[in-house]
């Protein structure tokens, strides 16, 4: 499956040992978000978080799972998470086992892998706490600046999403991405390229056009986009290889993806020239240094998407992003961009050239600060 047999990218993290681990409790956090977020799908307007918290030795790792109290963006929920995590996925987590068996154990278990991911980040998040270490250190990836990506939600009028561009601009974000949906699209795009010819500029449907709309997605060629992100349907892979044959914009596909196997898949009937990976949606790290090491052996940009994380799960998609073949600059934006406080401590900023820095400290970097999240709790319970 990957030309040229290039060695496993993955092969040391798989044989990574899993520590003893003291007890694991599940606490979700409510952050109000400084403005609703709009997407075709739904409208939020604060950000659920459910964390979990692994304590080993007076080690105290944190993790963040990426769903939503709601299926709209994707089928699992927090509430299905816990449950996944709770009854099947926990019980498979044993001391002095290796990662790539517990992946195989999880296996079993079939999609669900926002569930996954939590676990798998939690348990390398200890691992590369408990070595003292960053977590891309763990990884095997290199310190590097990380270029930064906003994503713009859906605004009531063409005004205020000048005025979000002008601020992402302002701020120096490397590439600006603006959500549609029907009847919110070319227009608003012309608007924005108008005013900026030059941006970086993409725009993310969630999944609202069908091939009938063929002719109205071909007219967005005219404004040099990027891509078009998952612009058909969020379980579809083959209606998009036939867009992509009739669009010179690159499709880039996000729901559709949620293994190796999905992207590669994708790939080899043409279906996409970029893939959106989200490690929670595709059922964490190891899956996602796979996706991007192969989808870069043949020439397909990757970036990493975001669920409006807290800066915990941000933190994640950061040291995610040292990993070879992401090319693109990803939906990493600064905390401010979405709280006015975070739990973790410092939160995301941008340098003076649109770069994010690693945080310092091992694991996350980012210190998780256990008043704000008690100050945010609304549910906490102990598995074990
Ligand atoms: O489609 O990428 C998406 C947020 C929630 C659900 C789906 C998506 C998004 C975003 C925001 O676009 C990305 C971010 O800033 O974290
Ligand atoms: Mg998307």
């Amino acid at each position: 499956m990957d030309p040229g047999d290039r060695p496993s990218p993955t092969a040391a993290l798989e044989a990574l040992v899993l520590p003893a681990v003291d007890h694991v409790d599940l606490v979700t956090v409510r952050l109000p978000f400084l403005a609703p977020f709009g997407t075709s799908v739904h409208v939020w307007t604060v950000k659920d978080a459910m964390l979990m918290r692994l304590e080993s030795q007076g080690i105290t790792a944190w993790s963040e799972c990426v769903s939503d109290p709601d299926p709209f963006y994707a089928y699992e929920t927090n509430t299905t998470a816990r449950h996944v995590i709770r009854d099947f996925l926990l019980p498979l987590v044993e001391p002095g086992i290796p990662m790539g068996e517990l992946e195989a154990r999880f296996g079993r278990v079939r999609g669900h892998g926002m569930a996954k991911a939590t676990v798998e980040n939690a348990l390398l998040v200890l691992m590369a706490m408990q070595r003292g270490v960053a977590l891309h250190r763990l990884l095997g990836l290199p310190a590097r600046r990380i270029p930064s990506g906003v994503s713009i939600g859906l605004k009531d009028t063409k005004a205020e999403l000048l005025q979000a561009v002008a601020r992402a601009v302002e701020r120096g974000y490397h590439r600006v991405k603006m959500k549609v949906k029907q009847g919110q699209d070319v227009d608003w795009v012309a608007a924005v390229r108008d005013r900026y010819p030059g941006v970086p500029l993409m725009v993310d449907a969630n999944g609202d056009y069908t091939l009938e709309d063929t002719e109205l997605l071909q007219r967005l060629d005219a404004f040099d986009l990027m891509m078009i992100e998952q612009p058909l349907s969020y379980s579809d892979i083959i209606e998009h290889a036939s867009l992509q044959r009739h669009l010179k914009t690159a499709i880039c596909l996000d729901e559709s993806i949620h293994s190796l196997a999905d992207a590669a898949a994708a790939i080899s009937i043409g279906a996409c020239r970029v893939i959106n990976v989200k490690q929670g949606r595709v059922g964490g790290l190891l899956e996602s240094i796979r996706i991007a090491h192969h989808a870069s052996g043949v020439g397909i940009g990757v970036w990493s998407g975001g669920m409006d994380e807290t800066g915990i799960g941000r933190a994640v998609n950061i040291h995610l992003q040292t990993a070879d073949g992401f090319s693109l600059p990803g939906d990493t934006s600064e905390t401010a961009n979405y709280f006015d406080e975070d739990i973790v401590d410092p939160p995301v900023v941008l340098d003076d050239e649109g770069f994010i820095r690693i945080p310092d400290g091992p694991g996350l970097g980012a210190r998780v600060v256990p008043e704000r999240v008690l100050k945010r709790a609304i549910a906490a319970e102990r598995l074990r």
